[in-house]
C-alpha cells in the first residue's frame, strides 16, 4: 500500500517535471543576472517530493535473491529501493562532471576521471565489488538537479554544494562533505587588482544554476560595488568569455578556478585572489526519501576517512583482513554484520578500499603533490591533523 502511494507521487512527480520542461530558464547569455536572482534549481513544483518518511522510507524487509556477481557477497537492499535498482540494472548511473580537470573531466577516449568520479567508483566498488560497474552521466550545473529528481541518475557526485535550500525544497539528500571548498576569483595579473575592493564596477563571468551566481551579487553588494555579472549557461563559455578578454574576473569555486587556470591560453598571465566569498562545502547526494539508499552513500564516503585514520590503503588491506583488533575487524566486515544493516555487503568498506583507496589515496591521485593542481589538503585533511574529516564510528 504505501509502495503504491510512492509510485504514484513518483508518477506524478514526473508528469509535473516533464509538463514544465524541468530545466531551468535559459539565462540570457552576455547579460548582467538581476542581483542575487539565481533561478531556482528545480522548478517549484519539484520541491513538493514526497516527504513523508513514513511513506517514502524502505522498510527493512527480507532480502531480495538477486544473482551474486562474481567476487563476493551481494548487497542485500530492502526491496523496491534505488539500491534494488542498481543492483537488478547491473551498474550504477553517476551524475558527474566531464569539464573540471582533477574533479570530473572526461578525455578523448571517453575515459572518466577526477576526484568526484572516484568517488562514483567507489559506490560501484561498494555495491559490485567492482569499480567500473558504473555509468557516468555528465551534468551541467542547471541540468544537475533535474537528473536527480527525475531518477535519471541514482547519484550525484559533482562539485555540488551542500546548501539548506537543495537538501529542503529542491528535494536532494546529502552525504558527508568530500571537499571543503570556498567560492574564490580569478583575475589577470596585469590589471594589477589584488582584492575584490580593487574590482568597483568589473564584469565578472560567473555560471548560472549554480551558488556562485547568487554569492557574487552577496559579496558586491556586502562591499558596496557595482558589477556586472556576463551570466552563461556553460561554464566552458563562462571561462572562454573571461580568457578571451571579455570579464575582468571569472569566479567560481577555488577548486574550479584551479582546474579552470589549467584550462587558460596562457595560465601564467591569471592569479586567484586571496579571498573566500562563500562557505562550498562539496560532497555526493541522492533523492531524498530513499533513507538507505541515503545511509549506505553515506557510509561509503565515511569508509574512506575511516581507512585513512585506521592507515588502511589499497596496498595493504589484505594485510589486515586478519587482524585481531575489534576496530579492525568490524571495518573490513570480518566481524558484525554492519554492511547488512544499510542493505551492502559486510566487506563493503574493504571493498571500496581494495578497489579506489582510501581518502588520502583519493585526493593525492587527482588533486595531490604529483598532479597538475598540487592542493594543500587544509580543512579536507582528517580532523587528527586539524581539517574536518571525522568518520561516526564503525560498530
Ligand atoms: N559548487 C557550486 C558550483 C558548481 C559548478 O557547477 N561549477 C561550475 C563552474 S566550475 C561547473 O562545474 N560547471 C560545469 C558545467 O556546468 O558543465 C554549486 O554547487 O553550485
Amino acid at each position: 500500500m504505501k509502495r503504491q502511494m510512492l509510485v504514484l507521487l513518483a508518477a506524478a512527480l514526473a508528469m509535473v517535471l516533464a509538463a514544465c520542461g524541468g530545466q531551468q530558464q535559459q539565462a540570457p547569455v552576455g547579460q548582467p543576472s538581476a542581483a542575487g536572482t539565481e533561478a531556482p534549481a528545480a522548478p517549484a513544483d519539484a520541491t513538493e517530493a514526497p516527504a513523508d518518511p513514513a511513506v517514502t522510507e524502505a522498510p527493512a524487509e527480507v532480502p531480495t535473491a538477486a544473482p551474486a556477481p562474481a567476487g563476493g557477497e551481494m548487497a542485500q537492499p530492502a526491496t523496491g529501493g534505488r539500491l534494488q535498482t542498481i543492483i537488478s540494472r547491473g551498474t550504477l548511473i553517476c551524475g558527474a562532471n566531464q569539464v573540471l580537470p582533477g574533479f570530473g573531466n572526461v578525455d578523448a577516449a571517453g575515459e572518466f576521471s577526477g576526484f568526484d568520479v572516484d568517488f562514483c567508483r567507489a559506490v560501484a566498488a561498494a555495491i559490485f565489488d567492482d569499480p567500473t560497474k558504473v555509468e557516468f552521466r555528465p551534468l551541467t550545473a542547471a541540468e544537475r538537479f533535474t537528473a536527480v529528481q527525475t531518477g535519471e541518475v541514482d547519484v550525484l557526485i559533482r562539485n555540488t554544494t551542500h546548501t539548506l535550500s537543495r537538501d529542503g525544497s529542491v528535494g536532494l539528500d546529502f552525504a558527508p562533505i568530500t571537499f571543503y571548498d570556498g567560492q574564490g576569483m580569478m583575475v589577470r595579473i596585469a590589471d594589477g587588482i589584488s582584492t575584490i575592493e580593487d574590482m568597483a564596477g568589473a564584469r565578472v563571468c560567473v555560471q548560472t544554476g549554480t551558488t556562485t551566481e547568487l554569492n557574487l551579487a552577496d559579496n558586491f553588494r556586502a562591499r558596496g560595488l557595482d558589477f556586472e555579472a556576463v551570466v552563461f549557461q556553460d561554464a566552458d563559455a563562462t571561462f572562454a568569455a573571461y580568457d578571451s578578454g571579455q570579464c575582468d574576473g571569472f569566479t567560481t569555486d577555488k577548486s574550479g578556478l584551479v582546474s579552470y587556470q589549467t584550462k587558460a591560453n596562457d595560465p601564467t598571465e591569471h592569479m586567484i585572489l586571496d579571498v573566500t566569498m562563500s562557505k562550498e562545502p562539496l560532497g555526493p547526494s541522492v533523492l531524498q526519501g530513499d533513507a538507505q539508499w541515503a545511509d549506505a552513500v553515506t557510509w561509503i564516503v565515511f569508509a574512506t576517512f575511516e581507512a585513512e585514520e585506521l592507515g588502511i590503503t589499497s596496498a595493504n588491506i589484505d594485510t589486515f583482513l586478519a587482524s585481531e583488533e575489534p576496530t579492525i575487524r568490524r571495518f573490513v566486515g570480518a566481524e558484525g554484520e554492519l554492511g547488512q544493516g544499510i542493505g551492502l555487503p559486510n566487506d563493503f568498506a574493504a571493498r571500496v578500499i581494495r578497489h579506489v583507496g582510501n581518502y588520502e589515496e583519493i585526493y593525492n591521485r587527482n588533486l595531490g603533490p604529483d598532479t597538475p593542481f598540487n592542493l594543500p589538503r587544509g580543512q579536507n585533511a582528517l580532523y587528527t591533523d586539524g581539517g574536518l574529516l571525522y568518520s561516526p564510528p564503525f560498530r
